[in-house]
């Protein structure tokens, strides 16, 4: 105490609070005054970073562990007296009649929309050292992930904003992320997006818990504390504490549309998921698609109690079974019949939010959003911890704070058009793929793009072969033809079928539509072709007859030293004789046959 004294007052406060927490064990081994300074500042500045970031501060955190902590160990949940339903909501074929009509309604509020990438997350399970948002969402372009979002968001603003108007794009990272978020975005110059388009808000870690007394665990080696994942339930925080929200507000930002890192094809159904969002004035709309049994999706669920109290919510994978088997079904997570798919729409978090009752909301809570702890107890009286723990929070359980009433929905789309990430490592995925799931890995993402470009154009009247299965790592997927259409030329159903009219691709084709393309009629394809206008210029097709040598994805030798991204592939493309349009001189090009 004597030592802790000769501290400022922030550090001194910083130093009764965890006291008064029961923490004092923290600082055990203080070393005298003068020695070991520079780890003694290294705690208190992490002290300060925590108690600031976290709603309520270190106590509000304590306090909140404890509880959860105690009810984790008498095995309540939060889940007890409610009773499953499935939920009613938007059911929308993909490119059906409706689905036109919602992308419309969309479009007209897409100017108007904020979009909020969370991208906090590491990807341990994908086994990826850079940031997921950096990794290529397919080889034909190259693409990052990252450039794709952009792109769409571009494409958006050119359709539905003024020109001095630019539609917000907020990210959120981690110390995991922050740093090598910011330099991507800047080396490739935001993507084409303004910088003050663009914010990055960075999501901190809290405490690791040692036991049910909410005792945070020191680090080895030094006086920090160790911290872990709050997960990505802390985006509402943010946005709320950074002031993002309400600036958004006040520009005239009417909705947000948050996505996650690796899921290109969200943005395909963004569209229609604002326009089912504005047709039914929904606070809280999440995109679904159907869900395998078992599938590491949640599902969404009506619940209802005795008292009448009822809401619409996501109930996590792992809790859904445990939950059904209590109450409306001793199979627990089963198929629904024939259909092979789960009767509760699977939660991809893809989803749009009206921007003033979410403010409201916030701040009348704080931001302080439903919390759930997992330990993993090392004994039977559920006392010992076989490793720290922490609480976490999750953002599409942001429902749980609405009132009675409140206007909650989900669209629910095929899951072709919406939903294909890459999440799993390559082994991983080939373990789900034979257990029946989808595998999302790095190829079953591509491929799924791919084959979503090839049925689009299929739709608007274009003969398109498909290629055989190939098994890359022991994965089943289709990476035949190879379609990259990027989000300038058609960034909805509606634009392309206008577009695009008739013609052909062989299955051994590559097409990669790069820029503005204002028709594709009639075009033959047989081998690989890029049109690519530069910025400004044009390209019409009217009958192009295209065959030559083409592409080829060559599947890796095992044990071949390849980059990263293609080793988690495991395949490369090989560029053979291929033809590309480029024009650069700021008019329309017709190419004809
Ligand atoms: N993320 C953060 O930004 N910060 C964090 O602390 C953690 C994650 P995961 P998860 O669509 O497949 C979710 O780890 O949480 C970002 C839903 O809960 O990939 O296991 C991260 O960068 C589930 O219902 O997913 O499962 C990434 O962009 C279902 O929707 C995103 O959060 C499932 O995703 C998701 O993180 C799914």
């Amino acid at each position: 105490a004597s030592n802790l004294s000769l501290l400022g007052a922030e550090k001194m406060r910083l130093a009764s609070l965890l006291v008064s927490l029961g923490q004092a064990h923290v600082f055990d081994g203080w070393p005298p005054a003068g020695a070991r300074d520079d780890e003694k500042r290294a705690l208190f500045a992490q002290l300060a970073t925590l108690e600031k970031a976290y709603p309520g501060g270190l106590r509000a955190y304590y306090e909140n562990a404890k509880t959860l902590l105690a009810d984790a160990k008498e095995g309540k949940t939060p889940l007890e007296g409610w009773t499953p339903e499935v939920p009613t909501g938007a059911r929308v074929e993909a490119g059906s009649a409706e689905f036109l009509a919602l992308e419309a309604i969309g479009m007209q509020h897409v100017g108007q929309t904020g979009f909020v990438l969370v991208a906090g997350g590491l990807g341990e399970r994908l086994g990826y050292n850079g940031i997921k948002i950096a990794l290529p969402m397919d080889l034909v372009s190259g693409k990052s992930f990252m450039q794709w979002y952009a792109e769409y968001i571009l494409a958006f603003q050119a359709r539905a904003c003024r020109a001095d108007r630019a539609i917000p794009l907020a990210i959120m990272t981690s110390d995991d992320t922050h740093e090598r978020t910011a330099s991507f975005l800047r080396e490739h110059d935001f993507f084409g997006l303004r910088e003050q388009q663009v914010t990055l808000m960075k999501q901190e870690k809290v405490p690791a818990l040692v036991d049910n007394a909410a005792r945070f665990a020191r680090a080895d080696g030094s006086f920090l504390l160790e911290t872990k994942p709050h997960g990505h339930g802390d985006v509402h925080h943010l946005l709320l504490s950074s002031g993002i929200a309400q600036s958004w507000a006040k520009a005239g930002v009417k909705w947000l549309a948050f996505f996650q890192d690796t899921n290109a094809l969200a943005f395909r159904a963004m569209a229609c998921l604002l326009g089912v969002s504005a047709k039914h004035k929904l606070e809280y709309n999440s995109l679904t698609v159907p869900r395998t049994p078992g599938e590491a999706v949640g599902g969404i669920v009506r619940l209802k109690r005795a008292d009448g109290a009822e809401m619409t919510v996501n109930v996590e994978y792992n809790q859904l079974d445990p939950l059904l088997r209590a109450t409306v079904s001793a199979e627990g997570d089963v198929a629904d019949g024939a259909s092979g798919n789960s009767p509760y729409p699977g939660n991809i978090n893809v989803l749009a939010l009206e921007l003033a009752p979410y403010i409201k909301v916030l701040e009348s809570t704080g931001g302080q959003m439903p919390e759930f702890v997992n330990p993993k107890y090392k004994d039977g009286a559920k006392e010992a911890f076989a490793k720290p723990t922490r609480i976490e929070c999750m953002m599409q359980d942001y429902p749980r704070l609405l009132a009675p009433g409140a206007r909650v929905g989900f669209t629910q789309l095929d899951r072709w058009i919406a939903f294909s990430p890459a999440k799993n490592n390559a082994n991983d995925a080939a373990k789900k793929a034979a257990a029946g799931g989808p595998p999302e890995s790095a190829s079953s993402c591509e491929a799924d793009m791919y084959s979503a470009n090839a049925r689009l154009l299929a739709k608007a009247g274009v003969d398109v072969a498909r290629g055989a299965e190939v098994r890359p790592l022991g994965i089943p997927v289709m990476l035949s033809p190879q379609i990259h259409l990027c989000p300038a030329f058609a960034p909805t159903w509606t634009e392309l079928l206008k577009k695009v009219k008739g013609g052909s691709i062989s299955a051994r084709s590559s097409l990669v539509i790069d820029g503005d393309v204002t028709q594709l009629k009639g075009l033959e394809l047989d081998g690989a072709l890029i049109l690519r206008p530069s910025r400004g210029s044009s390209i019409k097709v009217d009958g192009l007859k295209e065959r030559n040598d083409g592409w080829a994805l060559q599947m890796l030798e095992k044990g071949e030293a390849v980059p990263e991204v293609l080793a988690m592939r495991g395949y490369r493309l090989v560029q053979g004789g291929s033809r590309t349009l480029a024009f650069c001189n700021g008019k329309e090009r017709l190419v004809k046959a």
